[in-house]
């Protein structure tokens, strides 16, 4: 073998691992590896002008392969702009190799400008951290990284590479990393158990999370649901984990609220978990929020998410896929006539209950569609015109979600991401990433346009890269849902939410930004669109045009309550 260092080794390991992109941000402490990149015309270097809007660009590729992306960063500082977004890929369980160089082992002892501990900063943000000190377990050690990066619970990993390790000769063998098979069946046992538990239920209630959409459990899980006729709940599901338009698809289970969640559940006689865990709401239920006598049984690959908070009848740390599969053959032999009877019914009359509330919210929609300021619902129902049938959208239009997704509805695995809530500035990149993977569908990203200014700078990449995504900034000059929330809090407190006033902090204007010029700035043109007539015309621009485009849509600031 030819002598060759650490930067080319590690490069090389990349490759032997099918990596065709490294995410990053330059700085002298990985000017060795930087330099032996253009070596390597396999591996393209994607620039980002910022490491949140760069971590979630490389966030939005792996959701898109299902593979790690690998993200390069520069020291204490860069890792420190990245945590935000780091923590979004966590929460999301995003496989990702997230590596940040530094000047050497040889200086800890100096306290050398620019050192920190890169290994402590990480820790809490991702799935596993460590920091290369040897030539001899260099590769090693990425090759472990990766592993970790792409087993469920997937997630971002972290390794340090020193400059001084990497500047060494490194005779460590490159091969493929040996990444597990985890599709783990259930114990039969388990699983009939389960199902003669479940079969006698009267409400059901099923709560489903990215644990499904992960294991490619979606057919798999509206079978079950359709089986037992109970409605399914996403619970951290930024991925689609059942078409929105089922009729037994019940919607998000929100993160904000724990009483909202409990509420779920309250009355359910029996709740199936699955890829998730109860409840990820930011201020969670503490009481148990299941009945006593309630039959839960709680399906994840992760063992730490099956009774993480409250306690459950049966676990069972295993594939989504095949344990909905297995579940949904023994509950039709468990059910007797009369309970498959009564669970069509329930299935049709949620259908019909859900059909009902889906088509008012539309005529309200359409009600209001010449209003000035415009509604977001005017800017979905075109586009859902006009987008092709493979279109893959990016949904972190937040407050204008719900009018989003009414008229744009996800259907299918694949063609929707969405943010779970949390790191605000994940669409817009996050549109970027799926691109880059995707180069031959159109992708949307959505932002509020508060969360976009989190990590405009991804438009830079974007364009610089030639990557032609397409974005929609929806401008109603607020951060919406703080207000939103603020009357939730002021009602909770039985305080009269009309007699209060909004802290003026919660808007954004004066001055109003200008996202069109600020996009052509970073070399993305667009266009912005403030009349429910011009509306047709600007999606065909943005959807015509050949590179990425930017439109902002100017809507109404109404807040709800
Ligand atoms: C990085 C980060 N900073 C602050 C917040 C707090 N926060 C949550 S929602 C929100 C407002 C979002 O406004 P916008 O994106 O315009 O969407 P809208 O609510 O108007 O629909 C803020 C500031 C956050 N979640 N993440
Ligand atoms: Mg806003």
């Amino acid at each position: 073998m030819t002598q060759v260092t650490g930067h080319r080794r590690l490069l090389e390991q990349l490759r032997a691992d099918g990596v065709r992109h490294l995410f990053g941000n330059p700085g002298s402490s990985e000017e060795g590896l930087l330099a032996e990149i253009t070596r390597f015309p396999d591996i393209q270097y994607v620039m980002g002008l910022q490491e949140a809007a760069l971590v979630c660009t490389a966030d939005g590729y792996a959701q898109a392969t299902g593979k790690p992306s690998v993200v390069l960063l520069h020291s204490g500082v860069g890792l420190g702009n990245a945590v935000g977004s780091l923590y979004h890929a966590l929460h999301r369980q995003t496989p990702m190799v997230v590596m940040a160089g530094e000047a050497g082992v040889a200086y800890d002892a100096l306290e050398a400008h620019m050192a920190a501990d890169l290994v402590d900063i990480a820790r809490p943000v991702t799935k596993y951290a460590t920091r290369a000190i040897h030539p001899a377990s260099l590769v090693r050690l990425l090759r472990r990284c990766y592993k970790v990066a792409s087993t469920p619970p997937c997630g971002p990993v972290f390794l340090a590479v020193p400059q001084d390790v990497l500047d060494q000769l490194n005779a460590e063998p490159v091969l493929p990393t040996v990444v597990p098979d985890t599709r783990v069946a259930p114990e039969p046992g388990a699983v009939e158990a389960a199902a003669r538990l479940l079969a006698g239920a009267k409400k059901p209630v099923i709560l489903a999370g990215d644990g499904v959409a992960v294991s490619g459990a979606v057919d798999e899980l509206v079978r079950f649901a359709e089986t037992w006729g109970a409605p399914v709940w996403g619970a951290m599901a930024s991925q689609l984990i059942m078409p929105w338009t089922h009729p037994l698809y019940a919607g998000l289970t929100g993160h904000m609220f724990g009483t909202d969640s409990a509420a779920i559940v309250a009355g359910a006689d029996a709740v199936v978990v699955c890829g998730t865990y109860v409840f990820p709401d930011v201020f969670g239920a503490t009481a148990n929020p299941f009945r006593p006598d309630a039959t839960v049984v709680h399906i994840d690959l992760d063992a730490a998410a099956i009774a993480k908070n409250h306690p459950v009848t049966i676990g069972m740390v295993s594939d989504p896929r095949l344990t909905l599969e297995a579940l949904t053959a023994s509950l039709d032999k468990a059910m007797t006539a009369a309970q498959r009877t009564a669970a069509t019914k329930r299935a049709d009359q949620h259908g019909r209950d859900s059909a009902t509330t889906r088509s008012r919210a539309r005529e309200a929609d359409e009600a209001r569609r010449e209003e000035t300021p415009m509604r977001m619902s005017v800017v979905a129902a075109r586009l859902a015109e006009q987008l092709p049938s493979d279109a893959i959208v990016f949904d972190e239009a937040l407050t204008n979600s719900p009018e989003l997704t009414r008229w744009v509805t996800p259907e299918r695995p694949g063609h929707f991401f969405q943010t779970p809530g949390g790191t605000l500035g994940v669409g817009l990149p996050g549109a970027v990433g799926l691109k880059l993977a995707h180069p031959g569908r159109t992708v949307v990203g959505f932002s509020g346009d508060g969360g976009s200014m989190y990590t405009y700078q991804a438009l830079w990449s974007a364009a610089h890269h030639k990557i032609g995504a397409k974005f929609v900034v929806c401008h109603n000059s607020s951060y919406r849902l703080l207000k939103e929330n603020l009357v939730r809090y002021w009602q909770d407190g039985d305080t009269a939410a009309g007699d209060r006033e909004f802290p003026p902090f919660f808007d954004v204007h004066e001055p109003t930004i200008d996202f069109v010029a600020l996009a052509g700035a970073l070399g993305v043109p667009g266009m912005q669109v403030s009349k429910p007539g011009e509306v047709d015309q600007a999606v065909r621009a943005m959807l015509g045009h050949d590179g990425p485009y930017l439109l902002e849509v100017v809507l109404d600031r109404e807040v709800p309550g």
